[in-house]
């Protein structure tokens, strides 16, 4: 018995790597979450997914109780099993008219997980169409091995190196992923996505929160998570510091030292992470 999706929803999470759309709180909510993070951004005065780029949720308990919010774990518990961790989540935030995309790539090649039963929600706090931007999937892309990817360093690029699949495939098949706020969509890590410019007077921001059951063994430095639901048998993960408030002091010295000591597989580049190996 299922908490969330339906029977034919897992179907679809299975055949095509992906579900949508999935209301996971009303839109008053969504817009409240929207002016808190808005008002991050006025206060840094600078694009925040620049500067916290992986586990905001450790520094912001707003972020930390989106990720959690009971609705989305329902479906997480759906695909995963009761018990969950949480072990990162990322913002994405185009302004109106913002000219930066994102290149068809996989999340799965810059985080290793054994095995890749891993899954992105990426909630919506504005609304997220074609016209501003937003996801596009290929579906079933999930099932394939995973691709070559090569950096290109494009500015424009949103990845932080500007990753793209280099082997040729077919992208005829490819949908945009619509969704209103308080809407999320989930998908597999493996997942093949993408997006395009905003060309619209509208902005669009979601924030994409990662989870897996303890059972996933993390392969690389990043192996601190946070347990959000049930148990963990396993002891795989490391648990990161629960954000009591926003900007703890511990959690923030917690953070700092993350960054400090942390290889971050986002910055590292392909030749460093071969050599690694
Ligand atoms: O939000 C976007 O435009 C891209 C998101 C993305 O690539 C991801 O969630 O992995």
């Amino acid at each position: 018995m299922t908490k969330i999706l339906t029977p034919e929803q897992i179907d679809r999470t299975e055949r095509d790597g992906c579900v949508f759309p999935i209301r996971i709180m009303d839109t008053d909510t969504a817009a409240s979450y929207r002016a808190t993070y808005e008002d991050v951004e006025a206060r840094k005065g600078k694009d925040v997914p620049e500067i916290l780029s992986v586990k905001p949720h450790l520094l912001f308990r707003w972020l930390y109780n989106l990720g959690t919010t009971p609705t989305l774990l329902d479906a997480m518990e759906d695909l995963i099993g009761p018990d969950i961790m949480m072990p990162t989540c990322a913002i994405w935030a185009k302004q109106a008219h913002d000219p930066r995309f994102v290149t068809w790539h996989q999340d799965s090649t810059y985080f290793g997980y054994e095995p890749m039963d891993v899954w992105g929600a990426w909630i919506a706090l504005t609304d997220s169409h074609a016209d501003n931007g937003c996801l596009r999937y290929l579906p079933g892309s999930h099932a394939n091995p995973e691709m070559a990817h090569e950096e290109t360093w494009d500015e424009m690029n949103m990845l932080s190196r500007g990753q793209r699949i280099t082997d040729r495939f077919d992208d005829s098949t490819a949908i945009d992923v619509a969704l209103e706020p308080g809407e999320c969509t989930i998908h597999h890590f493996r997942l093949v996505h993408s997006s395009e410019p905003n060309l619209s007077d509208r902005r669009r921001t979601g924030i994409l929160f990662v989870y897996c059951a303890p059972s996933v063994r993390p392969t690389i430095d990043l192996n601190t998570a946070l347990l959000v639901r049930g148990e963990d048998r396993h002891g795989h993960w490391k648990s990161d510091p629960f954000p009591e408030r926003d900007l703890d002091p511990a959690n923030v010295a917690y953070y700092n030292n993350f960054w400090a000591s942390y290889v971050d597989p986002e910055t590292k580049s392909e030749a460093e992470r071969d050599a690694a190996t």
